[in-house]
């Protein structure tokens, strides 16, 4: 007979969850604790590759050293001004940050959703003061399939039902065109109040749907004939995570609005950035727009240190060289065991398993067979398993993750 089970403290720490906790989100039934580099602890003292990088935000790894020490030193300084007077670091950082990606300017903020908030906010500003477009007609084109983020805005651009429903009204001005769709595009750009287009140059929520190849340049290209911005929503596929510093290196497009955040912070603390030139950037004048917390020194000092480590570590080159073995071996994989894979996909250390969903066997119940052999992955859309660890992972451990990813598909 089965004996009363005493709670463990995972299982306390979940109910604490449930009861106090407001319900958005679903998450694995794993309790972390703590973490380093590619490694995260669960509460039992089990160790667990992360292939999920807390979406990509931690591509530099878990508690990186160079960057707790950044938080550390500036913590004890100081921590936040506000923008209502200088403070020493966010010069400097704002020097730093737009030499790293080649723009003039940058506009300091929190989180991803507030970064494309920004963004859009910006678009819009130029779109009356420079384009010449009458009051309140300005129109933005998204993609089906999208993630923005949150915000009531961003969810009215969105296709996603669950992301939607009960919330509207929403923000008027979305125009929607199919992803990876050009022709879609040169007829949505015929509209002339069309500001802008924000695109992900890969899909990450929609399962790492990777477009053709040529899209992203032939949209930029539309875009500079139709005088409309081109937006790109780099929060989680920048920063290396699909092989190169930004996803639109990959076709030589510099965005006229880019937008960053996650791994801008590795993982420390929320910063995001919207980089722009001159000409668009100071459409924004004193008091037209902000946030209490962004730029701040705590921020300024994370961020440099966090794309420092994407240098010194050799995180690019490590996405690019390990992004196309992991694709190779997922591919082996899939040739094994194509009755459970459909399909796989990747760019960079980016890469997504698509699961041929039976009863009962699904890519949830494939994350939780992972999690068993100690890799924590998480499913998008019910079938597909997006595989994203963090960039300083060495070979030896993608290969060891591999083996756990051929062992648990076969025996799915
Ligand atoms: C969650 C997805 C990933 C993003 C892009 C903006 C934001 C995100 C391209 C907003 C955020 C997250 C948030 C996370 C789940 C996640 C996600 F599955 F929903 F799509 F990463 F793949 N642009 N992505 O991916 O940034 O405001 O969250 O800082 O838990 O909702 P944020």
């Amino acid at each position: 007979m089965e004996t009363m089970e005493k709670q463990s403290a995972a299982q306390l720490m979940m109910e604490l969850e449930s009861r106090y906790g407001a319900h958005n989100y679903h998450p694995l039934p794993v309790v972390l604790d703590r973490g380093e580099g590619v490694f995260v602890w669960d509460m039992d003292g089990k160790r667990y590759f992360d292939f999920l990088s807390a979406y990509s935000a931690v591509n530099q790894g878990h508690c990186h050293p160079k960057i707790l020490n950044a938080l550390l030193d500036q913590a004890k300084k100081l921590t936040l001004t506000s923008r209502a007077f200088y403070n020493s670091s966010l010069g400097e950082y704002e020097k730093f940050v737009t030499k790293y990606f080649g723009y003039e300017k940058v506009l300091p903020m929190n989180t991803g959703a507030e970064g494309v908030e920004t963004a859009l906010k910006l678009c819009r500003k130029w779109a009356y003061e420079k384009k010449g477009i009458a009051a309140d007609q300005a129109k933005i084109i998204v993609c089906e399939g999208n993630f923005h983020g949150r915000t009531i805005t961003i969810v009215s651009a969105s296709s996603d039902p669950d992301a939607k429903k009960n919330f509207g009204p929403f923000t008027p001005g979305i125009v929607t065109i199919p992803y990876n769709d050009v022709k879609a595009l040169a007829e949505a750009l015929k509209d002339k109040n069309v500001a802008g287009f924000l695109v992900e140059p890969i899909q990450g929520e929609r399962g790492v749907m990777i477009p053709d190849e040529g899209y992203l340049a032939k949209c930029f290209e539309l875009c500079k004939k139709a005088n409309v911005l081109f937006i790109a929503d780099e929060i989680q596929t920048g920063l290396g995570r699909t092989g190169k510093r930004l996803c639109c290196d990959h076709e030589n497009v510099r965005p006229d609005i880019l937008i960053l955040g996650k791994a801008l912070a590795g993982g420390i603390i929320p910063v995001s950035a919207v980089l722009a030139d001159d000409d668009i950037m100071l459409c924004i004048k004193p008091g037209e727009h902000g946030s209490t917390y962004g730029g701040n020194p705590l921020a300024c000092k994370v961020a440099i240190a966090s794309l420092k480590v994407m240098d010194d570590e050799n995180l690019y080159e490590n996405s690019y060289r390990f992004g196309k073995v992991l694709l190779a071996e997922l591919k082996k994989i899939q040739a094994e065991k194509p009755e459970v894979v459909l399909n796989v996909r990747g760019k960079g250390l980016f890469a997504a398993i698509v699961i041929k969903e039976r009863k009962g066997k699904s890519a949830w119940e494939l994350c939780l067979a992972l999690k068993e052999n100690g890799l924590l992955a998480k499913p998008t859309h019910g079938d597909i398993i997006r595989l994203a660890p963090p960039l300083l992972i060495t070979e030896k451990q993608l290969m060891e993750c591999v083996d756990i990813l051929r062992k648990t598909i076969l025996a799915f």
